[in-house]
């Protein structure tokens, strides 16, 4: 079955995604997401210029060979270009594969481990009663586990914290905010270490001691700032404590883990398995945060995990608004049947998207399905695609209250 076409779709339903679409010469599609939030284009012309003169002709079934003849063929390698553009292939073909079986993707991943996979929400406030009310609102909504982000006194807009709710009742990281040139956010880390255990301290005294509670670090702390964080939410039993130090050194948590028993998460920002190695095995974290869109697709995430497996490590896949709905799709199907499943982010799309992508995974209690549709279980509706063109958009650069420019 030979790849006939290969088309890379820009669309922006309110926010940017790419698209791999492929067509085999039986007519079958297949779809990965190579959304690089913020780098979009750079995906685009790597899968333009680059690899889609390579896929038309090749045998749609060869996924690992297809794998490996980008990676390992390929001189330059890894890196979030590289690595986005490889999974949006590798996505596509498992995509095709599991349609010509007529099963939904994770039969072909060795079925389901489970029922569904565990979600976890995106609860934030401008101070503490905002931050309870939006708690109430994502247990109403069915969530069983919720990340917590607020305001910091004395700073303005802090990343992560809505600042109201769309239309639709939800709220997205930056697009509210859509501009040619990032906006700047002022950042002050020794104030955010103080306010943050006040927050925990309150979220507990409301919901009580069972609700998973998560919280995201954002890479803003240095080591032993980020140790002081993890030691000071002990109390507050954490389900972990995600991206406290910068993503590209792997032994500054080997410090923080000297220092604190909460669970660490690292890795949204990691495009290998080679970001990994330190990390699994000293057995540095609990969960790997890497999406298939990230990680180079299904064939390479799998693996990854497969040797986080071994240490006692689970996933925690990254599951925000950036991530397409194909590439959340990807993510479920791995999530119901690897058996070191931990926990699956997830921040519902807005309509517009949904107009877009046409979903089947569905959320209930607290857990997600990907539905047994063949394949990922979404369609891209072109027409749909062709109506919201590019726009520029950017996550905000911080700075701290002397000008600095500030790590992510
Ligand atoms: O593109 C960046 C976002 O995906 C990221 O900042 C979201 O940190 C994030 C998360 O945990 O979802
Ligand atoms: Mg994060």
């Amino acid at each position: 079955m030979k790849i006939t076409e290969a088309d890379v779709v820009v669309t922006s339903p309110g926010r940017n995604f790419v698209t791999l679409r492929l067509t085999t010469e039986d007519g079958l599609t297949g779809l990965g997401d190579a959304t690089l939030n913020g780098r979009e284009l750079a995906v685009v012309a790597y899968l333009s210029e680059h690899v889609v003169p390579l896929l038309i002709g090749r045998d749609a079934g060869r996924i690992e060979d297809t794998w490996q003849y980008l990676y390992r063929g390929a001189y330059w390698r890894r890196g979030p270009v590289t690595m986005a553009a490889i999974a949006a292939v590798d996505t596509a073909l498992w995509d095709i594969k599991a349609k010509a079986a007529g099963m939904p993707l994770y039969q072909l991943l060795g079925g389901a481990s489970r029922t569904g996979a565990l979600a976890y929400g995106h609860a934030s406030g401008r101070d503490i009663p905002e931050l309870l009310d939006s708690i109430r609102a994502h247990l109403e909504q069915g969530f069983r586990a919720i990340r917590v982000q607020t305001g910091i006194p004395g700073l303005g807009t802090v990343y992560g914290v809505a600042s109201s709710a769309g239309d639709d009742g939800r709220y997205d990281y930056e697009p509210a905010r859509r501009t040619a040139l990032p906006t700047v956010e002022t950042w002050d880390t020794r104030a955010y270490l103080r306010h943050v255990p006040t927050v925990f301290e309150a979220v507990r005294a409301e919901f009580g001691p069972d609700l998973p509670l998560l919280h995201d670090g954002h890479h803003r702390m240095t080591p032993i700032q980020a140790a002081k964080l993890g030691k000071s939410l002990e109390p507050y039993d954490l389900f972990w404590l995600e991206d406290a130090t910068p993503g590209e050194d792997q032994t500054a948590l080997r410090l923080i883990r000297q220092h604190t028993t909460t669970p660490l998460a690292i890795g949204e920002v990691f495009n290998s398995v080679h970001d990994y190695t330190v990390l699994l095995q000293e057995r540095l974290i609990d969960y790997v945060r890497s999406a298939v869109t990230h990680a180079g697709g299904i064939t390479a995430l799998r693996k990854v995990l497969d040797l986080a497996g071994v240490y006692g490590i689970k996933s925690g896949m990254h599951g925000p608004t950036d991530i397409s709905p194909v590439g959340m799709a990807a993510a479920l199907h791995l999530d119901l049947a690897i058996h070191n499943f931990g926990i699956q982010e997830y921040m519902p799309h807005s309509l517009a998207t949904l107009e877009v992508f046409r979903t089947s995974y569905g959320f209930k209690d607290g857990l997600l399905h990907p539905s047994d549709s063949p394949g990922l279980g979404v369609e891209l509706d072109l027409d749909a695609a062709a109506r919201f063109p590019y726009e520029a958009a950017y996550l905000p650069v911080s700075r701290l209250t002397d000008g600095t420019v500030h790590d992510w």
